[in-house]
């Protein structure tokens, strides 16, 4: 099939159903749905995938919990949870995908038969440490290495029985079973020759060196199945044994994108789509995308994906220990993105949380942060300028914008500050960097704050033989409105369609953003609106 445009594929990670979506599984997906909206608004052919991981100890731990007869059904009344919350905050994803869909489990059945035959899984017997809240396995070294460090940090020692898990300081099992194994051994050097070869591969680069020097430490074969429970994806030659929940899970990439399927269908898709550009993931699961899932590819015989993108945490203070600790569902100190919601709206809770937290870095949660925020970029500047120009247009102008001045109104600081403006925004979104990516937006919207100030349009009013520059100043101050309302898009979709709706422009967010960047588009002479205001003052 031709394509006409070149594939954007972005994932985040697809999210364990034991519990509700809360505000860091909210800012991951955010992230995500931003980079997909610049990704459209440059004409790309974008597939945003997200979904939810429905398999393992954990989830059938909960469905039971919860009273409820078999682990599917617990899912099934969790899917509403996730995809009301993603409408919500205007989540554009294409595909939504579930562990337990067909079309995935004959992905990772096909995946562990390509394992199989390529020679790279066999069967042996696990005895190791496992962390059941984790889902995750760890060597003695690992597990050594982290009671060293506690101790060392003045802590108490931990139960020999059950030592501490080094991600999450929960206690650990001690887990004996026959397993299927993956050989990540024969991986060290190659993925070390990868990072070497594709530098961009991981990011920020804080993140690269720490999985560079997990893996110069030596990588042991990993276990792959279970058999001590049913609830996974039966191996297709084994079926005493089902998937490791995160080899399976990982999996859900390629499923989304035919590889499980048979057809043409399948394989054109599969062809446009894989490697995907980015997977957005969290801190936490770092080791599974940057080390495990590329020498799983390896081991297929696939490609690997272009880049995997690492964020930090939203942080809550622990009341006992003064400490920041993740936000997270296990932890129980979980806030709801309703009430972010309650507080700011949908558009300036993404605004916030996207131009506030430092790319890849950990941040607090601090409600008068987000105040402030709010007051000071959202109502005082964008708001205030949409307002204050639409509110001169219409006063001085007939209800309409002035027509398009010959000479695009001249020579103007406003016109100087959207100067490559769209170089420099386009480099720090493509770097997932929003904070500067807003900050160029929020420079050129300033701008126009002081011009209008500078400019005194009131007082050109009043001066008949001044009614040319008055037409100059407001079309230059539209003009820059229009400009923002795209590069402000993928940040706020919603408002600004309603502000391309009130300068009576295609409310349909540009496909073409380096061209709808260049000066001198808004033709004018339309009817124009003042609305209510787009971001009533938040008061304490
Ligand atoms: O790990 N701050 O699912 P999960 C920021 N199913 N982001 C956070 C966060 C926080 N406090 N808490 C969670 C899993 N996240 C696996 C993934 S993918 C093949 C399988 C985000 O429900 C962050 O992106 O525990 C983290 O990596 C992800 O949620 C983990 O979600």
């Amino acid at each position: 099939m031709e394509h006409s445009k070149p594939s954007y594929y972005i994932t985040t990670p697809i999210y364990y159903v034991n519990a509700k979506p809360h505000l860091g599984t909210a800012y991951c997906t955010v992230l995500a749905d931003v980079q997909a909206r610049f990704q459209r608004a440059c004409g790309k052919d974008v597939k945003f995938l997200t979904g939810m991981d429905e398999h393992g100890e954990k989830v059938a731990e909960a469905a039971e919990k919860n009273g409820f007869d078999s682990p599917q059904a617990w899912c099934d009344s969790m899917e509403p949870a996730f995809r009301d919350l993603w409408e919500t905050l205007e989540i554009s994803n294409d595909d939504f995908i579930r562990t337990t869909q067909p079309r995935h489990i004959a992905s990772v059945q096909k995946f562990l038969q390509a394992l199989l035959d390529r020679g790279y899984i066999y069967k042996g017997s696990y005895d190791g440490w496992y962390c059941r809240p984790e889902e995750t396995y760890f060597t003695e070294t690992q597990v050594r290495h982290h009671e060293e460090d506690r101790v060392a940090a003045g802590e108490s020692p931990a139960d020999p029985a059950h030592p501490l898990c080094p991600d999450c300081d929960r206690p650990l099992e001690r887990i004996e079973e026959e397993s299927w194994f993956f050989k990540l051994s024969e991986f060290q050097q190659p993925l070390l020759d990868f990072y070497e070869a594709h530098p961009d591969f991981i990011q920020p680069e804080t993140r690269k060196n720490e999985v560079i020097s997990f893996v110069k430490g030596g990588l042991k074969d990993l276990s792959i199945s279970r058999s001590t429970f049913d609830w996974g994806v039966p191996f297709p030659f084994d079926d005493k044994h089902v998937a490791y929940v995160w080899v399976d899970a990982l999996i859900n990439y390629l499923s989304a994108v035919g590889y499980g399927a048979e057809g043409d269908e399948a394989a054109d898709s599969l062809a446009f789509r894989w490697p995907a550009q980015v997977h957005v993931v969290g801190k936490d699961i770092i080791r599974f995308h940057c080390v495990i899932w590329p020498a799983l590819l390896m081991a297929a015989g696939l490609p690997l994906p272009e880049r995997v993108f690492v964020h930090g945490f939203l942080t809550v203070r622990n009341e006992e220990t003064g400490k920041a600790e993740k936000m997270s569902k296990s932890r129980g100190n979980a806030i709801a993105p309703e009430e972010v919601i309650d507080l700011l709206g949908v558009e300036a809770y993404r605004y916030y949380f996207m131009s506030d937290v430092a790319h890849g870095t950990d941040a607090p949660i601090s409600w008068g942060r987000m105040r402030q925020v709010y007051n000071a970029d959202l109502a005082n500047s964008w708001g205030n300028l949409v307002s204050r120009t639409l509110n001169m247009s219409m006063k001085y102008f007939d209800g309409c914008s002035p027509v398009r001045p010959a000479d695009l109104g001249g020579a103007s600081p406003v016109r100087d500050a959207c100067e490559g403006v769209f170089d420099r925004y386009a480099q720090a979104m493509e770097a997932m960097d929003y904070g500067t990516a807003a900050s160029e937006v929020l420079a050129i919207v300033s701008a126009a704050n002081h011009y209008i100030e500078d400019t005194a349009p009131w007082a050109l009013a009043k001066d008949s033989e001044k009614a040319g520059e008055l037409a100059s100043v407001i079309w230059n101050l539209l003009e820059v409105i229009r400009i923002a309302s795209d590069l402000y898009d993928p940040f706020m979709p919603k408002i600004s369609a309603e502000v391309r709706r009130r300068l009576a422009l295609d409310p349909e967010p540009s496909r073409d953003l380096r061209n709808a960047c260049e000066w001198g588009g808004l033709v004018g002479g339309q009817p124009v609106e003042k609305g209510e205001p787009l971001f009533p003052r938040l008061v304490d």
